[in-house]
């Protein structure tokens, strides 16, 4: 009992120095707890003389209130503090900027091909899509490229192992469109092909729009006059285009189309390598073999037909230098079509 008081002051003492909440329960329990030192005493009460015992027990519970009382307002403070800090490290500074939301982009091979299909649609061409796994009829044989013929090794085809295959060019769908429809036709297929070549200038997918125009006078004249305008328009350029002879299983007479180059315009340059002249496709008139196995009467009938590179039209108007670009999806490639350009 002499203790009393250097007991409470040590414990009040201890309380306000106490740093944080479960440093105050060890307090509590040091002092108040079933073995706490003021519990202690007042256990010890009965070993006084009667006489000395309320007075000694007013004592103990007045110091056991001041100690209550000052884990209390400790706890109260400790909290606040916690809060307060708590509130500092969580604090949103609402005056910071904004983190900007950046806009995706189209990739420049999805830019070219609708650029291509607003061109033929505004001519009046629809736009029709088909399968990519194909059968040997709709990729060959219906575009009188018979089996054995020299153009199927032309073709490095993907086979699968049930005789079907990944369509090398989108000819196909032109078959398919013939053979269900009712001519005039007047369409393009655009899409991707397949072929089974990969080096600097090829990959093993690519993409291709072909288009066809079948029709009473469907001419070579009105061929040409077609994909000039065409390429000047794409390139929004008044280039030259020639047309040499060349040689498609499925057009007769065929020819490949150049256009004047777009980067020296016809000076000769890298790009067209010293030649002044691109070759962007292949054309002519569909081979009447072709109407006869779709059941168009090549007799009332004509068409034409033409064939284009849509990877090698994004590269040449975007004035990219490498095939490889377009395929491997690189952020910092991709992102400079990103954002607010047209097509
Ligand atoms: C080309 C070149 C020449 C072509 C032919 C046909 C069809 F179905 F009418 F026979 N479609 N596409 C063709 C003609 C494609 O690509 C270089």
């Amino acid at each position: 009992m002499e203790n009393l008081d250097a007991l409470t002051s040590d414990a009040l003492q201890a309380i306000e120095q106490a740093q944080d909440i479960p440093g105050l329960e060890q307090l509590r329990v040091q002092y108040l707890g079933k073995k706490g030192s003021l519990t202690d005493l007042l256990k010890g009460l009965g070993k006084l003389d009667s006489s000395e015992r309320p007075q000694a027990g007013a004592s103990i519970n007045a110091a056991k209130g001041k100690v209550q009382d000052a884990l209390e307002a400790r706890k109260l403070t400790l909290s606040a503090e916690a809060a307060a800090s708590q509130q500092i490290a969580e604090a949103v500074d609402v005056t910071l900027p904004g983190r900007r939301q950046s806009a995706g982009g189209l990739h420049p091979v999805t830019r070219t091909l609708q650029r291509i299909e607003s061109i033929f649609t505004s001519a009046g061409f629809d736009v029709v899509q088909g399968p990519e796994i194909e059968d040997d009829y709709h990729n060959f044989e219906a575009l009188n490229i018979p089996a054995h013929h020299p153009a199927r090794a032309m073709h490095d085809t993907f086979y699968f192992d049930s005789g079907l295959l990944l369509r090398t060019h989108t000819s196909t769908v032109q078959v398919r469109v013939m053979e269900k429809g009712e001519a005039p036709f007047r369409f393009i297929c655009p899409g991707r092909v397949y072929r089974c070549d990969s080096d600097l200038t090829h990959t093993p997918m690519f993409h291709q729009v072909e288009g066809m125009l079948v029709d009473e006078n469907a001419t070579m004249a009105d061929l040409k006059g077609l994909l000039v305008e065409f390429l000047q328009v794409f390139f929004e350029a008044d280039l030259d285009v020639r047309f040499r002879p060349s040689y498609f299983p499925f057009t007769e007479p065929s020819a490949e189309m150049d256009v004047q180059c777009v980067s020296c315009k016809g000076e000769g340059c890298r790009v067209c390598s010293q030649t002044g002249w691109l070759e962007v496709g292949g054309c002519g008139m569909v081979h009447p073999n072709v109407l006869r196995s779709s059941n168009v009467d090549p007799e009332k009938y004509t068409g034409f037909a033409f064939g284009m590179g849509v990877d090698r039209l994004a590269m040449l108007r975007y004035q990219i230098n490498d095939l490889r670009l377009l395929f491997d999806n690189d952020l910092r490639f991709l992102r400079q079509f990103s954002e607010g350009q047209g097509i």
